[in-house]
Parts: C-alpha cells; structure tokens; sequence
C-alpha cells in the first residue's frame, strides 16, 4: 500500500506531466537573445574554400590544400558590401564539408595553414571577424559536422571530440558570435554528440543563436525554413510544436546572391539574382516575418566580383528606396487616439498595446487629404508573445470600412503588397488575438514603380 508520501509525490509528478501536456502556444515567448536576433532582420552567409578553386559546390575532401592560393583577399571588401546591401551580420563558412579549415586549426593540418596563401600564415575567421566588426556588422561562424576529410569521423565519439576542440578555437578566439550555424546536410542518420557540442559552445558563448533545420530542433533557436528558394511560403508562427514540444524557433531563410551557388563559380555571371528577384526575396522573407540570410561567395582571387558588389548595392538602394517614405509619417497622418501614436511614430523602439485582456483591436489613421499607397509594414512587439491570429487592413470608403488585406500571423515584421489604393482614412484592424495585441509599427509605402503616390 502506498503511504501518503508516495502519493504526494505521485501527484507532484502527474501535475508536472499535465503541465508538460498542457503548454499554450500563446504562453511560449522569446528569449532576450532570440529578440535581438530578430531585429538584425538581414545577415550575409560567405562561402570561400578549395570549392572556390576546383568549380565545386560540394568538396569531396580530397583537394589539396595547395590549390587555395587567392591573389588578392579583402575582407573589407565583402563586409562593405554585405553593408550596401542592408545586412546587420555576416557569418563565414569556417570549414565546409570538404573539411578545409579557413583558420589555422590546431587539430588538423587541413587548411590554410597547409596552403600557399600568405606562406600558411594566413586565419580568414580573424580577418573576416575583424573586417566585419570595423564595418558594423555583427559576425557569426559555420562550422560543418559533415567533414569529408577528417579521418576520424568514420570513428563518431573520436570526431565528437575533434569536432568540440574546432568548436572551442572558434569560439573562444574571435569574439562574440551572433549565430553559430549547424548545417544538417550530408549527415542524415548520423548522431553527433549535440548535448556536449551545445554545452561546450554555450560555455564560452552564451549568447550566440543556434541555428540547426528542425531535425536537430531540441539544440537550436532558430529554425530552416524549408527551402534555399528565398521564401516563407505558409504562415509565420514563431512557435512551432515537436511532438509536444512547443518552443520559440524563429525561422531563418537561406538563400544564395547566385541561384542554386553558394561558392564562387567562373562564368558564372547569368545566375545572378537580378534586383527585382531580391526585392522579391525581401518582401517573401523578412517580409513575412523571418530571417534573410543571403549567400555571397568571394572569387578566386579573394575578392567578391564587381558585379555582385553592385548587384549587392542595387539591392540595398531599392530595399531602402521602397521602404524608407513611411505615407503615414510623411503625409502627416493622425491616429484615432493619442496612444496610438506609439504604433505608428516609425520607431520601432516603442510600441501600442491594446487594453489588457482584450481579443479585438483596431489602429487608426487619417491623412489631411487622400494618399495612393500599395503596401503595409507592420510589426508586432514579440517579448511576450506572438498574439495576432487574424487582422484585416482596411479603408474607408463610400461610408464603409472595406479590406484591403485579409491575413493571419504578423510576428516580427509582415509586408503586405496588394493593387494601389487611394484613401484618407486606413485601419488596422486586428480581428482575433490571444491577449491584447502590441504593434511596434503600423507604415504604409507606395513603390513609385508600381503607380502610387
Ligand atoms: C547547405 C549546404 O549543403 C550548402 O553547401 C550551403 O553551405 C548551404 C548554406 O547549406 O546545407
């Protein structure tokens, strides 16, 4: 028979499984670090290697060392244009599945170190790290368990190990990093030691964003979006349920400047993105609330080519182009009621809440005579939650309010594009949400191109 002890603790235990079973996706919110990820908004992946030199996408791990040998690397240079273009971040590719190390590993000699560049005296992380930080750009780091190389990753617990001694280099050398990358490709079926990887990382750097796609969602906080095609095409919940465990994994979407490349290829310059394919990039990712992590990929002289330099800045102009004439601001709209002004002042530093407790909310606006607008930006304040379920834009007309946009899901940030409208008045009108909603901005924008304003 039981004594009342054990079933003290037999409840204890039972209310803590009802507990486990029982999260609401309204009650998981982000982390302090996951928030100000999300802010960056817009960060550059570089890849750079032997690939670079052999007209590869994938190395096998067999090229010689000897054939990375750039002429001219600048550093610089890739970070003022990843800058140009918009990006708060840069993360290098440290070692690819061919196993080069870009820095001089202790733990192998298969890297720059065994290369002709700089007489092997050369370390790509410290200089892209530096050049990244000298530019205002936050830095981040690849680092690929799938090593083509590496003898010692056909023996899992000997690469575990080799694999945390490269982990520790990199993150006790080159200051803070923003994002750690852990790319799950070529490694189906394999088991790393992700508890010790994460803890070991976690050590020396708590604060960095693990990004993993979602077969390794117990060791991340950030989350693949499903495709290299630059965009979220469902919607957006940062809350995301495996198998019963329900996390804040904000979505990353990784896409390359040159369609299907990461690494520089010769002749290649057909597979460029043209600006308004990027647009469409923008609009699709950071757009509906994710990450943009655009890929650039220095050539073989260590320089990134003229005109992805350009292409890079044409992007940036167009993005800043687009959205920097907020009609809300600029035409002198006012809000329905003076604490509305907090959602739509353009700064994203402050934010409207809706009466506590409430489901239904509206933002209000009138311009002084009608404006031509075809886009809405609006951004929920996410620290507590993601709240809106259902909203409809609207505008007045003929003595009603008439949709515009009818969505779901706003999150961090969500572009609304739709045929070019005129009006005086303009709500948002936040149909269903858990709790009362919190909008840190409220903008409307009209792409000239498209016929507005
Ligand atoms: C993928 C890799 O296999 C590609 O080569 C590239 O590094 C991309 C960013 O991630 O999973």
């Amino acid at each position: 028979m039981k004594t009342p002890v054990h079933c003290l603790l037999a409840a204890t235990l039972l209310s803590f499984a009802i507990a486990a079973h029982t999260q609401n996706f309204s009650d998981i919110k982000p982390s302090p670090q996951q928030t100000a990820w999300q802010d960056l908004e817009f960060g550059v992946i570089i890849h750079f290697g032997t690939n670079t030199f052999l007209n590869r996408e994938w190395g096998d791990g067999t090229a010689d060392p000897k054939v990375f040998n750039p002429s001219s690397v600048d550093t610089d240079q890739w970070m003022k244009a990843a800058k140009s273009a918009g990006a708060k971040y840069a993360v290098l590719v440290a070692k690819h599945h061919d196993g080069f190390d870009l820095w001089p590993s202790a733990q192998t000699d298969y890297g720059v170190k065994s290369s002709p560049w700089m007489n092997g005296k050369g370390d790509l992380v410290r200089m892209a790290s530096d050049s990244a930080r000298a530019n205002g750009l936050k830095f981040g780091i690849y680092l690929s368990p799938w090593d083509r190389h590496e003898p010692k990753y056909k023996d899992p617990k000997a690469y575990d190990e080799f694999y945390l001694k490269q982990l520790d280099e990199l993150a006790t050398s080159y200051g803070n990093l923003v994002e750690f990358w852990l790319d799950g490709a070529g490694s189906a079926g394999r088991k790393y030691d992700f508890e010790s990887i994460i803890n070991e990382l976690r050590t020396y750097q708590p604060n960095t964003m693990v990004f993993a796609d979602v077969a390794l969602f117990k060791y991340a906080d950030l989350r693949w979006v499903g495709t290299e095609s630059g965009a979220i095409s469902y919607e957006n919940w940062n809350v995301i349920d495996r198998t019963g465990y329900l996390r804040w994994r904000p979505i990353e979407a990784d896409t390359p400047l040159h369609k299907l490349h990461w690494f520089w290829h010769p002749n290649d310059e057909s597979t460029l993105k043209s600006v308004s394919e990027l647009v469409d990039v923008y609009n699709n990712t950071v757009g509906h609330g994710g990450q943009l992590m655009l890929g650039i990929a220095p050539d073989n002289t260590g320089r990134l080519p003229e005109a992805d330099v350009k292409r890079l800045k044409e992007f940036g102009d167009a993005i800043r182009q687009l959205y920097s004439h907020n009609l809300i601001v600029d035409e002198h709209a006012k809000p329905a009621s003076p604490d509305e002004y907090a959602a739509i002042d353009n700064d994203p530093a402050t934010f409207w809440s809706a009466p506590v407790g409430s489901n239904h909310a509206t933002v209000e606006v009138t311009f002084p005579k009608p404006v031509t607008f075809d886009r809405a930006l609006t951004m929920e304040w996410l620290n507590d939650g993601q709240h809106i379920q259902k909203y409809t834009i609207e505008i007045y007309k003929d003595g009603a309010w008439q949709p515009i946009v009818e969505a779901q899901a706003i999150g961090h940030k969500k572009i609304d594009i739709f045929p070019p409208v005129t009006a005086q008045r303009v709500r948002l009108n936040l149909l269903s949400t858990v709790g009362e909603a919190h909008i840190r901005e409220f903008r409307l924008f009209a792409d000239n191109a498209n016929g507005g304003r």
